[in-house]
């Protein structure tokens, strides 16, 4: 939820209200306020979500402030939840993101906070599991994040990221907490109960007003110094089997010919991708299990990075118009021995592709698989590794047949596409005569009265630029220019 517009979206979230009363009131924590959905507690304002606790009665409460959470209309099992929050600051408040199970029975279900604040301690942030048997032997193992500045002054981007086998925790894409269940990393450790995670929790926004946390049960003891609990985003991002349709990534289509950058492979796990773990090890760009960086090659941008044997990504790309072309693959390798292979609608048109040293892992090489056929229309590209160890940014696909000259480009369209016995070249009519050409003018192919298909034996002949003159009973002409 990007929290645009006038009011808080009601299909995303729910309104909890109350003072936990009866049944648990002061919500077990002794805590102060009394949660009200009124516009003055939680509003959308300039594309936040601001939570506010304000100094008024409610019931027997002297404090009102809001409390929302996504049960019942969304909750994932594992993925990437963040946002961005600006804090709120003084004695006494209490603002968290976290989440619990929908299924809840606490502790022995579980519970991530993702970030917990002391109102009076502007400067540091808990990430926390809580979890063991049923109060009060309940356990919680908790770790605080000191960012040395004021979290008050500014957004900062909070996050989990929950696999299977780990929960991590970051500040600002900065890792400070990491739990594991096998081995099991819980301190203390429990024996009941011992890895809870594994299954659908939903999230929860709210902004307390004293209680146990806090260290303040007195209403005279609390400040609101600065009373907004302010989240730009809270963005979800899920990697689970459940989502594997593969569809392409961005709303640009990825056109042939021009350049695909590899970190936008498409979306759908497992099937638009494989990785040899769970999580994206760089952390910025975009959260699958595929690994991104930023990079520093010309240019800029992000490149795949920490890449292992049998991984693989798949583009989904539209070639404008079909023809040859040459694959430029920019490449970065600290020690070589990298290999890859490019599939096109799953076949293999590269054979094994080397990837020499660089000397660094941010020094770029290009490294060209020349003379690929490529039909119009959409394919899906797949490179899969073969053997890892390198980093890759993007490749492009340029086109090594180019129309250079036709006195009537519109009565015919011959196609050209590279065939085992060379060059192939195709046309709805007869053609009458074929001449290839190198810049120097030497004529190194004649071929006369031919059929619609005729191979060219271009195999021998050494790389460079040749053009080929075609001429069609109508003796019209056209020259196309050809990069072997
Ligand atoms: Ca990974
Ligand atoms: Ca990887
Ligand atoms: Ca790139």
């Amino acid at each position: 939820d990007e929290f645009q517009g006038t009011t808080l979206d009601l299909k995303k979230w729910a309104f909890q209200t109350g003072d936990g009363c009866p049944s648990l009131c002061g919500w077990g924590n002794s805590e102060l306020q009394y949660y009200t959905n009124s516009n003055n507690n939680i509003k959308i304002q300039n594309g936040n979500l601001i939570i506010e606790a304000r100094q008024e009665n409610q019931g027997s409460s002297k404090f009102t402030s809001g409390k929302i959470f996504t049960l019942g209309k969304f909750s994932q099992t594992y993925g990437r939840f963040e946002a961005s929050i600006r804090l709120p600051k003084g004695r006494g408040l209490w603002p968290a993101f976290w989440m619990l199970p929908d299924n809840n029975d606490w502790p022995k279900t579980g519970e991530i906070d993702i970030m917990e604040n002391r109102g009076d301690r502007p400067t540091i942030t808990n990430g926390t599991l809580h979890y063991g048997s049923a109060w009060p032997n309940n356990q919680n193992d908790s770790q605080e994040q000191d960012a040395q500045q004021d979290l008050s002054n500014d957004f900062h981007l909070y996050a989990v990221e929950w696999s299977p086998s780990a929960i991590r925790w970051y500040f600002d894409d900065v890792l400070f907490k990491t739990e594991t269940k096998n081995p099991n990393s819980l301190s203390p450790t429990s024996t009941d109960n011992l890895w809870p995670w594994n299954k659908n929790f939903h999230i929860l926004l709210n902004l307390a007003v004293g209680g146990w946390f806090t260290g303040t049960t007195n209403a005279t003891d609390v400040q609101l110094t600065k009373p907004t609990f302010e989240i730009d985003y809270v963005r979800v991002y899920d990697c689970s089997s459940s989502s594997s349709n593969q569809i392409p990534y961005g709303t640009n289509t990825i056109n042939i010919p021009g350049r695909i950058e590899a970190e936008d492979f498409d979306h759908g796990c497992f099937s638009a991708f494989y990785d040899s773990d769970s999580l994206n090890q760089g952390h910025v760009y975009r959260y699958t299990p595929v690994d991104i960086q930023k990079c520093s090659d010309v240019g800029g941008g992000y490149n795949l990075g920490w890449i292992t044997d049998q991984e693989w990504t798949k583009y989904t790309v539209n070639a404008v118009s079909g023809g040859l072309f040459d694959i430029q693959f920019r490449a970065a390798s600290q020690s070589g021995g990298g290999q890859i292979r490019i599939e096109i609608d799953n076949s293999d048109v590269s054979g094994p592709v080397s990837i020499p040293s660089t000397g660094t892992w941010q020094n770029w090489t290009t490294i060209t698989v020349k003379n690929i056929n490529v039909t119009a229309g959409n394919h899906v590209i797949r490179i899969y590794i073969i053997k890892g160890g390198f980093n890759w940014n993007y490749m492009e696909f340029n086109s090594t047949i180019t129309m250079v000259k036709s006195n009537n480009p519109d009565s015919w369209k011959p196609t050209v596409r590279m065939a085992e016995e060379g060059l192939m070249i195709e046309n709805a009519d007869k053609i009458k005569s074929i001449e290839l050409f190198d810049l120097l003018g030497k004529r190194h192919i004649m071929n006369f009265t031919l059929q619609g298909s005729n191979y060219l034996p271009t195999n021998a002949l050494s790389s460079g630029v040749y053009i080929i003159r075609l001429i069609n009973y109508k003796d019209e002409v056209q020259v196309i220019k050809f990069i072997k």
